[in-house]
């Protein structure tokens, strides 16, 4: 088992009386998914789309199959996103999803985009957790600090004080969960029920038509935030192993995805994360006072392509080379596939480079039936290269905040984004958030290393 220096809080005190964290995020996140494709029918579709373009993929080549753990969590795996206004809701979300074995990682400042908002990731850490089910919801707070008009930074932070997105029974099944270590199976079925209140849509605006207004004037996010009595989800993504023929097929099914695939270009070995979207969904719903009816577009749906996760090294020449791509605006979407492609020739595109380079990381582990060689020391890339040792690409469970810019500019219409000048606040995310958000590459380097020190203790006890 991985030594990672993580340990899920709450197993520890877990009895035999309570539901697994695991077993509750998976349930939550089937809730999740039945909810959504009943309030956006296009990701009914989008996950058929999925699917067959996953079977597609392994009937062409079954090597595009991910080795295990990846192949077994597959048909689970998806990813989730809301935007909450306050601390207090940050910090409250924090606690309900660690009852379901999720965590902060990352930090992701998106104000550098023209996005006033500030994120992370929940998901699991463990690496037996992310076998079992990925789950991960990309969560981001409002920065009211951004906007200038004092007038309207007043009524925005006044409004989302007043409200309370949370029932007040998900509230002490999250408190009962903290104080006695889990929850048993009858009160995980109704902490189901009650989360899943704060993440549904709710058709009635908590604003008049005039308050809206100026807030979308001002960024049609900040009134999808504040306006609304939740945090409504606004997309849940499927994993494909072929985003190219996703988004070919996404177009033959009536779905218009965005122009370009955001991310690295396509490769012989896929690295950290593709995705792409199709454009929010025009819902209706009521003003407050008057009950008129308003159009809000908020919700819409994504794919992702997962590859390996990078080293420090590895992203350092991953950053470098899309701003290389990225800092030329010359022409179209082909124009820029066309340069994205050119910057990437330098990304070495064989496993064994991504393994020797220190670019990627992998898991290792002995081969059955080999010789073993005898010593005290060992090189961990020798042994792969006698093969003894085989080394399996560690899936990026992450996300990468220029795409993350990106996916919200395009479900906000494009609007042409203004950098917010100022500052990087992780430390005020963190005080908002509760608790310190995990370093994702330390997570992948801990799980790397207890696999490297696995594999030398194996050898040293087997050799003759
Ligand atoms: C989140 C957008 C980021 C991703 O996959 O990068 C995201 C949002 O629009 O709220 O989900
Ligand atoms: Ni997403």
């Amino acid at each position: 088992m991985t030594t990672s220096p993580f340990r899920e809080p709450l197993s520890q005190k877990q009895s035999r009386a309570f539901e697994a964290p695991d077993v509750i995020r998976t349930r939550f996140s089937d809730a999740l998914s039945h909810m959504y494709r009943e309030e956006v029918p296009q990701y009914g579709t989008l996950l058929e789309l999925v699917a067959d373009v996953n079977a597609a993929a392994v009937r062409r080549d079954p090597l595009l199959l991910p080795s295990k753990p990846d192949s077994a969590r597959l048909d689970v795996e998806r990813h989730g996103a809301i935007r909450l206004g306050t601390p207090y809701e940050l910090n409250t979300v924090r606690r309900i999803f660690a009852v379901m074995g999720m965590h902060p990682v990352g930090y992701y400042d998106l104000s550098e985009a023209g996005v006033p908002v500030h994120s992370t990731a929940f998901r699991p850490v463990a690496d037996d957790a992310l076998a079992t089910n990925p789950f991960r919801v990309f969560t981001s707070l409002l920065r009211l600090d951004l906007i200038e008009d004092t007038a309207l930074k007043d009524l925005a932070a006044e409004i989302l004080r007043k409200r309370n997105i949370f029932s007040a029974r998900a509230l002490e099944l999250t408190d009962q969960a903290e104080a006695r270590g889990g929850l048993t199976a009858r009160e995980t079925d109704e902490f189901i029920v009650e989360v899943l209140q704060t993440f549904r849509w709710h058709g009635e605006a908590t604003v008049s038509r005039e308050v809206y207004e100026r807030l979308r004037s001002v960024h049609r996010l900040i009134a999808d935030v504040v306006c609304f009595r939740g945090p409504h989800i606004n997309h849940l993504t499927p994993r494909t192993l072929d985003i190219d023929a996703a988004q070919a097929e996404m177009s033959l099914r009536g779905i218009e995805p965005k122009e370009i695939i955001e991310g690295p270009p396509p490769r012989s070995i896929p690295i950290l994360l593709r995705q792409t979207s199709f454009k929010a969904l025009e819902e209706p719903f009521r003003f407050a006072e008057t009950q008129a009816q308003g159009v809000h577009t908020a919700r819409f749906g994504e794919i992702e392509q997962r590859g390996i996760a990078l080293t420090r090294k590895g992203r350092a020449l991953y950053d470098s080379l899309l701003q290389m791509a990225r800092s030329d605006s010359e022409g179209d979407a082909r124009k820029y596939e066309e340069r994205l492609a050119q910057a990437f020739k330098a990304f070495p595109d064989t496993l064994r480079a991504l393994r020797r380079e220190q670019l990627g990381f992998f898991r290792y582990a002995l081969l059955p039936h080999t010789s073993l060689p005898a010593g005290e020391t060992f090189n961990i890339d020798d042994l792969v290269d006698q093969g003894v040792v085989s080394a399996t690409p560690i899936t990026y469970e992450d996300f990468l905040p220029v795409s993350a810019a990106g996916i919200f500019q395009s479900n906000l219409g494009n609007a042409e984004p203004k950098a917010y000048s100022d500052v990087t606040v992780q430390s005020e995310f963190e005080q908002a958030l509760g608790a310190p958000v995990l370093d994702a590459i330390a997570l992948y380097q801990s799980e790397q290393d207890a696999s490297i020190a696995e594999v030398i203790r194996d050898i040293k006890r087997l050799a003759p």
